[in-house]
């Protein structure tokens, strides 16, 4: 069987590439502006059905935002069968594809796929989709649409969903009807099976105050909208900045990107929120999460990825031990150099921690090898995952006391409360509320498990970003040569200082991250690198880091 030459042509031609764009399939997926993507997501609709024909008809998932970028961006990436993102091989299969400049140049690079991928062409194509609330959503989705068309694929539409919906959807489909079944591949299963985890979780305990929830204008806002129905009055919450269809809305000073980058209370919120309030934050596509709340002061505090880190990974060791189980139940966490270096101490005095290089695909597969690992990154996004091993041992195992049981019950719980398939910040909310619960933990006490080291990230825009290369998961340079040992320099300059260097994979900069005992010591340390990244570096003297603010 070959490819149906003539339609893949009607298709391309109707979805030209733009002669002086470079695609690249990064960290994320394909990230730019919306409108500029239409070839790309016509290219990735005959991709995904060939990675599912490669995976012998497996669902493949493609799922198009741009997360918390703002609203003129968009993006589209693929989700590989257990729900987890593509496989790295085929990244380069994807930015090949999307830079085929003509419809001859497509076809010939697809033939070529289809060899060295060793691409039966007889299996069929499975594919289902969503998108995000962005305008720019229906005209590529009714591109990716041509591109299942031109090959024939078997397309499910799973709607304006969020990002974590669509990867559990992936891996409930795929697992349907197995041992190792995932769940009802709906959205009704979906909220049914976190929030029947959650009220079992949470009964008895005394309820909770209301949460207030920022939804990036966002799908969020719907899901949680959904949400609330199955929950009832386990968990009472509000829903502030769900102005899904306001122009120029999303994310825009809101949701956890923000309140991440900026350390602060969004302003939309600033007469919403009283003292003492907890509140949350989720981003553009629902998969990012930063909890904050104000002091009785008034004075705002940021919890985030590895506040939650901290939070969940020692309420899972505690679980463990009630339950008698800690000799067979390994628990471990996962994080990047952007952890910061407070975090790392707390969790290394309890517990395995492993640093990777950014770039969700790194932490999941280092959490994969833990019975139970915890990864998050410091920007909230992350989640728990347990071994399909574990799952059996906390299955079979027979507890001797009412105690253990409960400790044993309440793990069964957290698998199916947590989804596993990737970061999600509705599943990630109703966790870290359930071990709010537990502890009667208000925000205070949350934020009191480690004093957070003042950093600051700042963004160099250079000439060549891939001229910079990285060792030790990221945080030491080894090109440009002998930049890394002037960065040591002026590290050693700042007490309790820590600072790395590195290009990103989302967007076309370096960034720069730095911390240290002081504020204005990490403040400084951050420009006085970002400085020297610049003079190395030949950056953009419109954006030449200024001395420190
Ligand atoms: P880059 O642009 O490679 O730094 C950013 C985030 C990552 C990850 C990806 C994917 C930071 C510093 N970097 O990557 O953690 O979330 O986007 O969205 O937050
Ligand atoms: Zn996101």
């Amino acid at each position: 069987m070959s490819l149906s030459i003539d339609a893949i042509k009607v298709g391309s031609e109707k979805h030209p590439k733009p002669a002086d764009i470079h695609f690249q399939y990064g960290t994320a997926g394909f990230r730019t502006l919306g409108g500029v993507l239409d070839s790309v997501l016509f290219r990735v609709g005959i991709l995904a059905a060939l990675r599912s024909k490669r995976l012998d008809g497996r669902t493949i998932g493609v799922m198009v935002t741009a997360s918390h970028n703002p609203e003129p961006d968009n993006g589209v990436k693929l989700v590989d069968p257990r729900g987890e993102m593509l496989e790295a091989s085929w990244e380069v299969h994807a930015t090949t594809l999307s830079n085929a400049p003509t419809t001859d140049a497509l076809i010939e690079a697809l033939n070529s796929l289809i060899q060295t991928a060793k691409i039966d062409l007889s299996k069929p194509a499975r594919v289902v989709y969503a998108r995000d609330t962005r305008p720019s959503g229906p005209a590529l989705v009714a591109a990716l649409e041509d591109g299942f068309k031109a090959i024939g694929a078997e397309a499910r539409d799973a709607g304006v969903t969020t990002t974590p919906i669509l990867h559990y959807f992936v891996r409930a489909i795929n697992t349907k009807g197995t041992q190792y079944s995932y769940g009802e591949d709906s959205e009704d299963g979906y909220f049914r099976k976190l929030s029947d985890a959650y009220k079992k979780l949470v009964t008895g305990r005394p309820p909770a105050s209301p949460l207030l929830i920022d939804c990036a204008n966002g799908v969020g806002a719907i899901a949680a909208k959904k949400l609330a129905n199955y929950l009832g009055d386990s968990l009472p919450f509000t829903l502030e900045n769900t102005a899904i269809t306001t122009e120029g809305a999303l994310n825009n000073a809101c949701g956890a990107d923000f309140v991440k980058t900026s350390q602060k209370l969004p302003p939309s919120l600033s007469n919403v929120m009283k003292p003492g309030q907890r509140a949350c934050s989720l981003d553009g596509d629902a998969d990012r999460l930063i909890y904050f709340y104000l002091d009785e002061r008034g004075v705002f505090h940021m919890l985030d990825g590895d506040k939650i880190a901290a939070l969940v990974a020692a309420f899972i060791v505690e679980q463990v031990k009630i339950a008698d189980l800690e000799d067979k139940v390994k628990v471990g966490v996962v994080q990047t150099a952007y952890a910061n270096g407070a975090s790392t101490k707390y969790l290394q005095e309890r517990l395995p921690v492993k640093c990777v290089p950014t770039g969700v695909k790194h932490l999941h597969h280092a959490a994969e090898r833990y019975d139970v690992g915890v990864y998050f990154e410091a920007n909230g996004h992350g989640t728990v995952l347990f071994s399909d091993d574990t799952l059996a041992t906390l299955h079979e195992h027979q507890p001797s006391t009412p105690a253990q049981s409960r400790g044993l019950e309440n793990l069964i719980s957290l698998t199916n409360v947590i989804n596993q398939t990737v970061g999600d910040a509705l599943s990630d909310m109703l966790l870290v509320e359930v071990v709010l619960s537990h502890k009667s933990y208000s925000g205070v006490e949350w934020d009191s498990l480690y004093v957070d080291l003042p950093n600051r990230l700042v963004k160099v825009v250079v000439a060549d970003r891939n001229a910079f290369k990285t060792e030790d998961a990221e945080r030491r340079l080894v090109s440009p040569p002998g930049l890394q040992s002037k960065i040591d320099d002026l590290v050693n300059k700042h007490q309790g200082g820590r600072s790395f260097v590195r290009p990103s994979g989302t967007e076309d900069v370096v960034r720069v991250y730095a911390e240290a005992n002081l504020k204005a010591q990490a403040d400084e340390l951050a420009f006085r690198v970002a400085g020297l990244v610049y003079d190395e570096a030949g950056g953009d003297p419109v954006s030449r880091p200024k001395e420190f603010l």
